[in-house]
């Protein structure tokens, strides 16, 4: 099956939070062509702004300053955040307060389309190999994955409510290669990343869909039949990568790397003991 671009105009402001992150550097240059003006923000230092930029650092954690970020912006990609397993304390302000701000100011600003970077880690604690699709219950692995999970529910209530449209993708492993054993199930390219967002931010009538967000990888833990009104066709593999990522040792039989689907996360705390 061949997919065509839905990308026939670019909005006239698109919002990038995150933007000083892993991904954030990497879509910073991929979602050019999709808007006229790119704002970018995050708490961390970014570079400066190029001509078709705009730089705005905030805190996701400041509900002001996320609603001046907000406005006159067509679309909110939102990949800003702690994006490991930290204290609850730390995910606090900037996942859990930070999605609620992103929603409110995106119902007082009138924005129409968000696309959540969620993740695999609301569904961390199934084992691995067992099939899920969108509708299977969550199993969060931590208090980031609780994050990710309330930040799921947010788009629901905001599209229910308010008729604020949302894809939330559970990213799986996005870097340029896969890590170890687990990734090459849980390994998503850069290209199939960016291909995923185009479909996110054009398809219309998406209410709040839920996509998984892998490449086709041999053996994935993850259907995405609930979500094929985007029209996502993945095109890259983790099977490239296979060889150099078997030459690592296998990890034992009870390390949560080998048992879970979300991995080390799910044996990271208890903090603060
Ligand atoms: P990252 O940690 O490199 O980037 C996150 C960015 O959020 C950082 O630049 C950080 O400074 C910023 N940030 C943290 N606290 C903030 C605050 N209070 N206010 C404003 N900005 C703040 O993570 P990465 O890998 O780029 O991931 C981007 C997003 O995608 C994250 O939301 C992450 O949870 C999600 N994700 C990434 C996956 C991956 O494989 N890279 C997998 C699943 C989800
Ligand atoms: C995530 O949610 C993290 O943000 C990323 O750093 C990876 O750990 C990824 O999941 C993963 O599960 O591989």
């Amino acid at each position: 099956m061949t997919t065509t671009s839905t990308a026939p105009i670019a909005f006239n402001r698109l919002l990038l939070t995150g933007a000083a992150g892993g991904l954030g550097k990497v879509l910073r240059e991929r979602l050019r062509p999709y808007a006229h003006i790119l704002r970018l923000s995050d708490i961390a230092e970014m570079a400066p702004a190029a001509d078709h930029e705009e730089v705005q650092p905030c805190d996701l954690g400041d509900k002001q300053a996320v609603h001046q970020l907000v406005e006159g912006v067509d679309a909110i990609l939102h990949f800003g955040g702690v994006s490991v397993e930290r204290p609850f304390e730390e995910i606090l302000g900037p996942n859990i307060c930070g999605i609620f701000h992103i929603y409110e100011a995106a119902r007082r600003h009138g924005v129409k389309r968000v696309v959540f970077a969620s993740s695999n880690h609301v569904i961390g604690f199934y084992p691995q190999d067992q099939p899920l699709d969108t509708h299977s219950l969550r199993r969060p692995d931590g208090y980031y994955g609780l994050s990710k999970s309330y930040g799921e529910d947010m788009a629901s209530f905001y599209f229910d409510r308010y008729g604020i449209e949302t894809v939330s993708i559970r990213i799986g492993s996005s870097f340029p290669e896969p890590h170890n054993r687990r990734m090459m199930h849980t390994w998503l390219s850069f290209d199939d990343l960016t291909q995923l967002l185009e479909r996110a931010l054009y398809t219309p009538n998406v209410g709040h869909t839920v996509v998984y967000g892998m490449s086709d990888n041999l053996n994935v833990w993850w259907d995405n039949r609930y979500a094929a009104h985007l029209g996502f066709v993945a095109r890259d593999s983790s099977e490239v990568f296979r060889k150099q990522v078997e030459a690592q040792p296998m990890p034992a039989a009870d390390d949560p790397a080998r048992l879970y689907q979300g991995g080390a996360f799910c044996a990271a705390g208890p903090f603060g003991d």
